[in-house]
């Protein structure tokens, strides 16, 4: 494919960056977490979406590629804020199927990891539900390694797979994020509420963090607040962006 070979070529040029979008406090608004999200800015036309490309990657090998570019990117960076004294939590990874499919892929993860000196209240990781319905024996073990070890693990896009809920019983997790869909129709419509409410109550039951995500007006975020959910994560708050624009936010709560 075309913009597969476009895209192996952007990791050369560097045309690759990777954006950030905090995960907030919903009651106070206090950055907690930030979410790594890839952009590709080639040199010679428009944006494009890492939803177009990435599943494209997927096809191939050059997912992996990327996949460490991602998480060498995100850990140097975590690395320096860390040495900044920022006020921050975790960097959250996205993991595709894909990629948690290579065999050594938990041992180049805390490799990455230990390079910059970082452990489990620096790095996190979000999987869909697919992701983890699919995981075989030997995914499902370092999953478990990593959750024994006290890394954020966190459910992405939850309620739009398909999946029953009594994964959420075996699956090593610590955190749901709730699908944007839900939160996006959450104010208009009863079912969408309901559906947002009964994730939030299942999740504290099972002592998960719960973030909404795609919070992107005052009505959203009220729901949110009214329903005890734990951290927002939308456009109403921070869009994703650059680490300098993260820096110049957080700087004000620099420590030391
Ligand atoms: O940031 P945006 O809404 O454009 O992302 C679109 C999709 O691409 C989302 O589903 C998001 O999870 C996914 N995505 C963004 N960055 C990464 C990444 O670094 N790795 C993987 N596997 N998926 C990513
Ligand atoms: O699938 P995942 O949750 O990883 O996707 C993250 C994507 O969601 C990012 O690409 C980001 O651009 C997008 N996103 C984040 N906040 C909002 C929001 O408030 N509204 C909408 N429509 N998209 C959002
Ligand atoms: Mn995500
Ligand atoms: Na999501």
């Amino acid at each position: 494919h075309r913009l597969v070979e476009r895209l192996e070529q952007a990791l050369d040029r560097g045309e690759l960056s990777l954006h950030y979008q905090p995960q907030v406090s919903a009651m106070s608004g206090r950055i907690e977490h930030l979410e790594a999200l890839l952009r590709w800015y080639p040199h010679d036309g428009p944006p494009i979406s890492p939803a177009e490309f990435i599943p494209l990657a997927e096809h191939t090998d050059l997912i992996h590629r990327l996949g460490d570019w991602v998480m060498e990117t995100a850990c140097r960076q975590r690395g320096r804020w860390r040495d900044a004294g920022l006020a921050l939590e975790r960097i959250d990874i996205n993991f595709s199927g894909r990629q948690m499919s290579r065999p050594d892929v938990f041992e180049r993860f805390e490799a990455c990891l230990a390079r910059y000196a970082l452990g489990p209240r620096h790095i996190g990781i979000e999987l869909t539900e697919n992701v983890l319905i699919e995981a075989d024996d030997r995914i499902l073990e370092g999953l478990h390694r990593l959750h024994r070890l006290g890394y954020r693990i966190a459910i992405d896009d939850f309620g739009t797979g398909y999946s029953s809920l009594s994964y959420l019983k075996h699956f090593p997790v610590t955190a749901l994020k709730i699908d944007r869909s839900f939160v996006r129709d959450a104010p208009d419509q009863p079912e969408d509420r309901a559906i947002m409410e009964a994730a939030i109550f299942i999740g504290h039951r099972l002592g998960l963090e719960v973030v909404a995500e795609g919070v992107e007006n005052r009505e959203q975020l009220a729901l949110t607040q009214d329903m005890h959910c734990d951290l927002v994560q939308g456009f109403y708050f921070y869009r994703p962006m650059p680490a300098a624009d993260i820096e110049r936010i957080l700087a004000g709560l620099a420590v030391g």
